[in-house]
């Protein structure tokens, strides 16, 4: 009889275990970075430009330094002396850490004051004299590349005009070709708006550079703490091991958190000045004008067709707008992302996607927001393309994604930009999804509800989506190849230490990894302490964002277990005196093959390990695991949302919205819900009313939440979500793929693929997101497309 422990009563995977961080999130007893309080600690605040793009003449500080309490006044003159005023980004573009010639958008850091507290370093700040030459101002992509267009980085050397680059993957010469051939081309223009990811907890740091001891310990909301300690230590050339990142309870990441800002480099320097500890915390509208936007691109998208619904090509071209510093942090490959990860779930024979980046008059960004490097915009464009071609070739959109969906028996499939597909079962997702939601009975509805006035609809977003880079081959940043990493100490008594180069913010690690361990060692996940974000203790990794934890962190984790086992096994031969090719493992315990009821158990081994080692063995059990994942993993999601939408007022509400997720193995199948909840309410605030816009002199409008919406649980829609279709990830050693990020990434099209078709009959094409009332009802009234970013109004206007 097997003695093997019960998988799910130890917290193993599949168990839907209680998230352990919680009891301490809910209690308020987090430790986030402004928590941290460190003897003598100073305040650092930021002083930020009230216009969009401007010479700067003059900046008189005089006044600031004479308030008492009042430490030190940096400005970009000061920093210059220090080869600090600019800093590289993670794009291979410079960015202004404190302005010194220009200020090139609203919210740009224009200096930072540093005083025995927060609020007289606000007062000083706004004793700041500066003197701005206003400049025209360039708010999108048309602007920027208008004749009289004024050049926004006249700062750097050969930059001609406002293009960053103009970038092509895939094979034009075979697309053109197809698309000569085709029976029908189907065309669209979209744009995806600027969103933020606006995190509970923004932006912060604490920085204590110790002169006794040359260290520098920096606190930080930092998803990839290992990244900025090297970004430090080649930035402001300090010896790395002198360098101690520390990212403590984040408060929400989505992105945000990623890259590096202005205000951790001023409270490091200003720390290093003062020797004494600096705290910079942002405020709410700081991080809403100033912090890591998402999205902002225009896509022209075009599909060939045979007349039965095959699709013979997919043609795009995007344009991006950066904002005034290209500071995506993204594989360093690619200039779009992984925008070319689109039309990646259907057999599209090829494609050729054009991308063209461009400087604007506004905050940096274009990655951030619960996308896997642009997957977001990737899978929104391919799921309207697939909504209108669908309509204009008079088929079913389920028939039509049916019969171009990659079929489960052409794995591995090479997409039309050259990602390697591993596995899947799309059709059988998308029956799930349209049973669930009862398509063929809401579709006789909709026609019912018609002939009384009412206007229902029905949008389908089907799609396959590339998380967890890398593998090192492909994927690096700035260099850094992708990778990730886990370290395991089991101690005598059997209860275990993880650490990993992951770093949670909210998604749940300190619950899941531990989960991992147990399925592997059979040590309960109860005995296993998970920490992260340390970069003294932890070893060294790329963080966390694209939902690569789970594919990578994940993955080692698997990895060092079972090297940690490979040693226990070795241990168990000696206590139970047997060879080693005679044992066998179950979960929690290795036998005797011949006499199973001889045994040890894992934590028997872990005690041998510190007390009776065979000879010549090295004591302890412990190790660690660098994991370069061969491939990227693709989970599959189906999103179908129905919709009623008032013709009267262009409100519309949602009726009913269905999830299949095809995640693979789920470690943590509650987590997994509450990640695909969260996506899917953000996804519903894209569509229905997130938008960071800019009015003509440049001024972020949305700087506050009155503009800026966030969903509560009164407007969040209900969703239902289904977990039965399972495809273990072929490469990962649990068999698990990342889902942190799909719901955010194919949701959105689905909720407006709904009320397209609610408004269908109007003609009507295309209404850019956010998918206002006003917006739906002009849609309606004047049957016609509504496009672009919201209009916004300047006061005079
Ligand atoms: N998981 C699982 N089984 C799977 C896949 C994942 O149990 N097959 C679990 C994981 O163990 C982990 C969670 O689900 O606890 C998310 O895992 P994964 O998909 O690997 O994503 P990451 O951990 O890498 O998280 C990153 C992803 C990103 S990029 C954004 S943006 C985002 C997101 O996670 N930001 C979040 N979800 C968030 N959730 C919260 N609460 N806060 C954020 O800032
Ligand atoms: Cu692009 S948001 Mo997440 O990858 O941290």
């Amino acid at each position: 009889m097997s003695q093997a422990l019960d998988e799910i009563k130890i917290g193993g995977l599949g168990a839907s275990r209680r998230r352990v961080e919680d009891s301490r999130f809910i209690r308020g007893k987090g430790n986030y970075t402004d928590d941290i309080v460190l003897p003598g600690m100073l305040h650092m605040e930021i002083l930020r430009s009230p216009v969009a793009h401007a010479r700067i003449k003059s900046i008189d500080a005089s006044k600031a330094w004479e308030l008492p309490g009042v430490r030190l006044v940096l400005t970009g003159e000061m920093m210059a002396t220090r080869n600090l005023a600019w800093m590289p980004t993670l794009s291979y573009d410079t960015q202004a850490v404190l302005a010194t010639d220009k200020v090139r958008f609203q919210g740009q850091e224009v200096a930072c004051v540093i005083a025995d507290d927060p609020y007289i370093a606000k007062d000083a700040c706004e004793l700041i004299v500066v003197d701005y030459e206003q400049l025209p101002v360039i708010v999108n992509p048309v602007q920027a590349v208008a004749e009289s267009a004024p050049i926004i980085r006249d700062d750097k050397e050969n930059q001609a005009g406002n293009v960053i680059y103009d970038w092509e993957v895939g094979d034009k010469e075979g697309t053109d070709r197809a698309f000569a051939q085709a029976d029908m081309v189907s065309k669209l223009r979209l744009h995806y708006p600027r969103s933020h990811p606006s995190p509970i907890e923004c932006c912060g740091s604490i920085a204590d550079f110790n002169r006794a001891t040359s260290k520098l310990t920096v606190y930080m909301t930092s998803q990839a703490p290992h990244i900025i300690r090297a970004a430090v230590a080649l930035v402001a050339e300090l010896p790395e091991h002198m360098i101690r990142i520390i990212s403590p309870d984040i408060g929400g990441g989505f992105g945000n958190k990623v890259p590096v800002y202005p205000g951790y480099v001023c409270s490091i320097l200003a720390s290093i000045l003062l020797e004494r500890p600096v705290k910079w915390i942002e405020d709410k509208s700081g991080n809403l004008i100033s912090t890591g936007f998402a999205r902002d691109v225009y896509l022209d998208g075009e599909l060939a067709l045979r007349s039965d619904g095959k699709i013979l090509a997919v043609r795009m071209h995007t344009d991006a707008d950066h904002g005034a510093f290209f500071s995506d942090a993204q594989p360093s490959k690619f200039k779009i992302g992984l925008l070319h990860s689109t039309f990646g779930c259907y057999d599209v024979p090829v494609g050729h996607l054009t991308a063209r980046g461009m400087y604007t008059n506004k905050a940096p960004g274009g990655v951030a927001y619960r996308c896997s490097f642009r997957v977001t915009e990737a899978m929104f464009f391919q799921e309207r393309m697939m909504h209108a071609a669908a309509n204009d070739l008079g088929m079913d959109q389920a028939e039509f994604r049916r019969m171009n969906f990659v079929a489960d028996d052409q794995f591995p499939f090479r997409t039309p930009f050259g990602f390697l597909l591993d596995s899947g079962q799309y059709r059988k997702c998308l029956d799930v999804g349209l049973e669930a939601v009862g398509y063929q009975d809401f579709l006789r509805q909709k026609e019912e509800a018609k002939a009384n006035g009412r206007l229902l609809g029905i949008g389908i977003s089907t799609m396959s989506e590339p998380l967890g880079a890398g593998n090192s081959r492909e994927y690096d940043i700035l260099g850094i190849k992708m990778f990730d990493s886990a370290e395991l100490r089991v101690h005598m008594t059997g209860k275990a230490l993880l650490r990993t180069g992951a770093k949670s913010q909210g998604q749940g690690h300190e619950t899941t990894w531990a989960q991992i361990v147990a399925h592997e060692l059979g040590i309960p996940a109860e005995d296993v302490t998970v920490e992260e974000g340390d970069t003294d203790t932890a070893p060294f990794g790329m963080g966390t964002y694209a939902a690569r934890s789970t594919p990578v962190a994940g993955a080692a984790i698997a990895m060092v277990s079972r090297k940690v086992r490979a040693k226990a096994r070795k241990l168990a031969a000696h206590h139970l005196e047997v060879s080693e090719e005679d044992v066998e493992w179950e979960l929690g315990r290795f036998y005797v093959r011949s006499a199973p009821d001889r045994g040890v158990t894992i934590q028997e081994c872990a005690m041998a390990a510190y007390s009776n080692m065979p000879d010549g063995m090295e004591p302890g059990l412990e190790n660690n695991a660098y994991y370069d994942p061969p491939n990227l993993t693709w989970p599959f999601a189906c999103y179908i949302v129905t919709v009623e939408v008032d013709p009267e007022t262009g409100v519309w509400d949602v009726l009913n919205m269905v999830a299949v997720d095809d995640c693979g193995v789920r470690i943590n199948p509650m987590i997994v819900e509450g990640q695909i909840m969260g996506g899917l309410t953000e996804a519903y605030a894209m569509a229905n009313m997130q938008f960071i816009t800019f009015d003509a002199e440049g001024n972020c409008v949305g700087s506050n939440y009155m503009d800026y919406l966030l969903p509560t649980s009164w407007e969040t829609p209900g969703f239902e979500l289904h977990g039965e279709v399972m495809t273990p990830c072929p490469h990962h050693p649990i068999g698990a793929k990342g889902v942190g990020e799909c719901a955010a990434v194919g949701g959105p099209a689905a909720f407006v693929n709904a009320v397209m078709d609610a408004v269908k009959d109007t003609g009507v094409r295309n209404i850019d997101m956010p998918l206002l009332p006003d917006r739906v009802w002009e849609a309606l009234t004047y049957r016609h497309d509504v496009s672009g970013a919201p209009p916004v109004r300047s006061d005079d206007d």
